[in-house]
Formats: C-alpha cells, structure tokens, sequence
C-alpha cells in the first residue's frame, strides 16, 4: 500500500515538529539555561564542542566532494568560510577559541582536544563519516537540526551575560555570528531537502536522517553530564 508523500508545506512542519528532541531539551542544556552549570562544566561544554566546530567544516567538504552540482558546491562552500576564515573574516573556529578563553580556558588546551570526551569524539565522528560516504542530498539534509539552532544561540547571547556574569564578552561573538549565518543556511538546506524527497518513503528517510542528526547532539550532551554533572568520566572508577 503506498502513502500519499506530504506536499512541501505538511513536510516542513513535520521536521520542525522533531525540535522536540533537539538537545537545547536535554538536561546538560536546561541546567545551563538555568544558569546552574559550575564555571567547570561550561568549560567542558566548550572544549567538547570545540571538536564539533573543527570538523563540520571537514563534514561539509565531504558534501562537496560528493555534490557534482557546481552552482550548489558555490553555495554550500560558504559553510566552510564560516568556519575556517577567510582573509577578512577569523572564522567561527577561531571565535569559539575566543568563547573558551572568555570561559577560562588556554588557546592550548582548548586545541589541544585534551578535554574531549571518547563519546564526544564518536557521535562527532559518526556525524562526518555519514557525510563522508552518504549520497549528498542526505548528507545536506542531516545540517537541519539548525532549523532550531537559532533558538538556542539567541537563547545564550540573552541569559548568559545575567546568569554567567564571569565570562568575557568576547564569548559572545560566536553566538552573534552564528545566528545570521544559521538562518541563512538553513534556508538553502530547507530548499535542498524539500525539493529531493518526494515520494513518501524518501520523505521518511529523511525523518530517520534528522532524528540521526539530533541523536549525535543529544549523545554528545549525555556523554557530559555523565562526565561532568555525575562526576563520572570514562574509567572514574579504576585505578591509574
Ligand atoms: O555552531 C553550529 C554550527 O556551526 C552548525 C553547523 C550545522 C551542521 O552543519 O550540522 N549544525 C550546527 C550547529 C551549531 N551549533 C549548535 C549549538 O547548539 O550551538 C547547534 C548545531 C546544530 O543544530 O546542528
């Protein structure tokens, strides 16, 4: 029996209606919202999502070695500007550098990846090698989880100065930049997606690609409450 495939209207709302799982509703994120998270476990947030930052430009490579489309690899090119810098503009790695020094942390430590966790690695890990060998419309798609990005930017950029007054302005940057830029990819992304999945069975394995996509944030965020909320980083329990 096949189903009727949802026209591009009824398929928008039901990948938005997935911001139910996206992480800015896990526990590690509604504590750090709250503004009880301990100096200690925003530098870990940080450095851990440091790892995420390096390698989406390297995930988004991966779409463009895999798209034989010119016009979209000179759209989807500016992702990795965004991230890498170009002449006039430090890029969105060196401004999360800039968010761990305004938490605390050494440019050294921070690039160094001392600090991210082995669960951390594998969900960020999990995410490029998708990118790596998917067919690149799915590839495209599994960035969407930023339709609800944002929310959780602004979020930041509007509680954090009042609930964690310690950290420097210059931890801001980030947040700001990514809000413009989010909006604008996910308006491509949204383009790319709702124009390639048509029939109804396609249309559900996108479902499954998003749900994929916000399994990796949601791990990454257990992996640190389990280190840095429980006090249980891997391998707590035995002796050196
Ligand atoms: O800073 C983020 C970012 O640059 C990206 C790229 C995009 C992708 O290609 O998957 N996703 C993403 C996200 C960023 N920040 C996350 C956050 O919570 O700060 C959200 C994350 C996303 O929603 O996928």
């Amino acid at each position: 029996m096949t189903t009727t495939a949802w026209d591009k209207e009824e398929f928008e709302n039901q990948l938005r209606g997935m911001e139910k799982y996206y992480h800015i509703h896990h526990p590690y994120h509604t504590l750090m919202n709250e503004g009880k998270l301990t100096k200690k476990q925003l530098q870990g947030w940080v450095a851990n999502r440091f790892y995420y930052q390096i390698m989406i430009p390297i995930k988004d490579a991966n779409i463009l070695a895999n798209c034989p489309d010119s016009k979209t690899r000179s759209i989807w090119v500016q992702r990795i500007l965004d991230h890498d810098g170009h002449p006039d503009n430090e890029g969105g790695i060196e401004a999360w550098i800039q968010l761990g020094i305004a938490v605390g942390l050494t440019r050294e430590e921070i690039v160094s990846l001392e600090h991210v966790l082995p669960a951390v690695k594998f969900a960020v890990d999990g995410y490029v090698n998708f990118a790596r060998r998917a067919e690149w419309h799915d590839a495209a798609s599994s960035s969407l989880t930023e339709l609800f990005a944002p929310k959780i930017h602004q979020q930041r950029l509007d509680n954090w100065p009042e609930i964690y007054p310690w950290i420097e302005k210059e931890g801001y940057i980030y947040f700001r930049k990514r809000l413009s830029e989010a909006r604008r990819d996910v308006e491509y992304g949204l383009k790319i997606t709702l124009d390639w999945y048509k029939s109804y069975e396609q249309q559900q394995r996108m479902i499954e690609i998003l749900q994929f996509k916000l399994n990796v944030l949601w791990t990454m965020a257990d992996a640190m409450y389990l280190a840095y909320i429980y006090n249980m980083p891997p391998y707590f329990n035995i002796e050196k």
